[in-house]
């Protein structure tokens, strides 16, 4: 064997791209992706030791198990579900087992991973929350793999890692490092926000999101479901507001069957769902189906005919909040609603005469704010009242509501969000970053790095304030965005913010992340995902 060859098959043993050749290409190397020594592995998990010892797996002579001394067994469908849907995943693209082609002597066959959830309660028939326990430990020896998990997310997560230390050999034939990891998240509240309200989503979309979000570690699907344009939620409470306010009433809206389907895919996936019911602003659409629920505006002394934001000075409003928001908490099962608050528009508000002698006997004189913190305040103690905990966008915060102490302050302004970071935290709540993730924003290059560099604990505080941020949000928002277009336009850049939520806060290295990540862009392909290229490269195997 030459000394070339012999780097090639190092290279094929630590897991390059499933089967290229990378030896033979001679480009510049910042233009081609070269092996990582952590293999394909993205997230990169918080430990790991990849030793050149290989296995082969054959799909016909490996499972996965439940582990004799496990708490959750057959019975656990969260566990039963991900051995099948990671069993394919395993052996995604690979033919008829070539292992007679394979000649190498004597290869040790890997034929089992074993899962081993060790606490006595394994959460299977729970559902995921900020504060579920994501940990495991995996090793990939002989005679069988053990990954060990106090609760099933953990499982959940070691099952993707474990998918994705395996490779193709030189001969098409599955293999595997013997290896040794140990991993948890950074960060707990990890988070993709998809807006069903500019464009209608169809459910298959959002399935295959929240399945792309799983090989990515995100574990928040925040649901912008409904907006100013359209209202699809279709509420058992009040239908009328999916009838007219939805772009059409029947197949542009989500029944309480597909709505069911959703939460459950994702509690498969340890991903919560957090839905986002958006007031006073952006609530066109929420007019249409509820009279008297909206400012009516005025121009001059006149009624306009348009609508402002929700009107703050009826109790009839919060007489339906009360109900649509009873309905919710019983409808989606996450400890967190998101109550929206941003970009409230004064203008209509300060054109209508009722709502200036409101502003009046209140004493709030013409701090239109105070207006909006006496809707937010009303509208937080509904909500409370459902025993839900809410998550809020800045501006709640920035206008001095009064919230409570363990309420979720999101942070979307300016690129450089420090300051906000700052402030938010100083004051005792806990928070969230999407300012530097905002995904609808596009341009040519590689704006993946953009994201990839940013540290939400770069900001003035202490420690205790760095504790309160608990993670961030990618977001979609969906004026320019439907399904043909939403999955290239957020894989593999999601995934950028996935590794800085999940790995730790030294995974800074650019260079490795590129070649880590042009291999699970290409493992997102072969699963199935159109998620769009970062440079001039090629998969070993196509979108078809
Ligand atoms: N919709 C809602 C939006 C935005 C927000 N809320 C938004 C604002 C500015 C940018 C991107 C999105 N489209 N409901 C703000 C949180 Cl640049």
């Amino acid at each position: 064997m030459t000394g070339l060859q012999e780097f090639a098959l190092t290279l094929l043993a630590l897991g390059f791209c499933q089967g290229f050749q990378p030896i033979y290409r001679h480009e510049e190397p910042e233009l081609t992706a070269q092996p990582s020594k952590f293999g394909s592995l993205w997230p990169l998990p918080q430990k790991v030791q990849i030793n050149d010892v290989s296995f082969k797996l054959s799909v016909s002579n490996f499972q996965i198990t439940d582990a004799e001394e496990s708490s959750a067994g057959a019975s656990c469908s969260i566990l039963q579900n991900a051995y099948r849907r990671y069993h394919e995943y395993v052996f995604v693209g690979s033919k008829k087992q070539k292992l007679d082609k394979c000649k190498r002597s004597d290869p040790s066959e890997l034929t089992e991973l074993q899962v081993w959830i060790t606490s006595a309660d394994s959460e299977c028939d729970g559902y995921p929350s900020v504060n579920s326990d994501e940990s495991y430990v995996l090793s990939v020896d002989q005679p069988v793999a053990i990954l060990k998990a106090p609760k099933v997310w953990g499982a959940l997560r070691g099952l993707e890692t474990f998918s994705q230390l395996v490779y193709e050999d030189e001969y098409g034939a599955k293999s595997i490092n013997l290896t040794f990891i140990s991993d948890f998240p950074r960060f707990s509240h990890r988070g993709v926000l998809l807006d069903s309200s500019r464009h209608f989503l169809p459910i298959k979309v959002i399935l295959a999101n929240l399945e792309t979000m799983a090989m990515n570690k995100f574990n928040v699907f925040h649901w912008h479901i409904v907006d100013d344009q359209s209202f699809p939620y279709m509420s058992r409470t009040f239908p009328q507001l999916s009838q007219k306010g939805a772009y059409h009433p029947y197949s542009h809206v989500y029944t309480p069957a597909d709505v069911k389907m959703v939460i459950e895919f994702a509690r498969m996936r340890g991903i919560r769902v957090v839905p986002e019911f958006d007031t006073p602003g952006h609530t066109q659409s929420w007019g249409k189906g509820q009279a008297d629920l909206l400012t009516p505006c005025y121009s001059g002394s006149q009624l306009s005919g348009t609508f402002g934001p929700v009107n703050p000075i009826l109790n009839a409003t919060y007489d339906f909040m009360t109900m649509f928001f009873k309905e919710i908490s019983s409808v989606f099962p996450d400890d967190y609603v998101h109550l929206g608050g941003d970009e409230v528009d004064f203008t209509c508000w300060k054109s209508n005469p009722d709502i200036q002698k409101f502003m009046a006997q209140q004493g709030f004189g013409q701090d239109y704010t105070k207006l909006e913190s006496y809707y937010i305040q009303g509208l937080l103690d509904i909500v409370t009242s459902t025993n839900k905990g809410y998550v809020v966008w800045q501006e709640v915060f920035d206008n001095g509501v009064k919230l409570k102490p363990d309420t979720v302050v999101h942070v979307w302004i300016g690129g450089g969000s420090d300051k906000e970071m700052s402030n938010v935290t100083a004051a005792g709540y806990t928070t969230i970053l999407s300012a530097p993730w905002y995904l609808d924003y596009i341009s040519t290059g590689q704006d993946w790095q953009k994201y990839y560099k940013v540290e939400p604990l770069n900001f003035n505080g202490t420690e205790e304030q760095k504790k309160l941020v608990i993670g961030g949000e990618a977001c979609l928002w969906g004026e320019y965005v439907d399904a043909t277009n939403l999955t290239p336009r957020l894989w593999p850049r999601a995934s950028a913010v996935a590794e800085r939520l999940w790995s730790a806060k030294d995974v800074t290295d650019i260079s490795d992340a590129f070649n880590r990540l042009s291999v699970h862009r290409c493992r997102m392909v072969e699963r199935g995902i159109p998620a769009e290229p970062l440079f001039s490269s090629f998969c070993p195997k196509e979108y078809k």
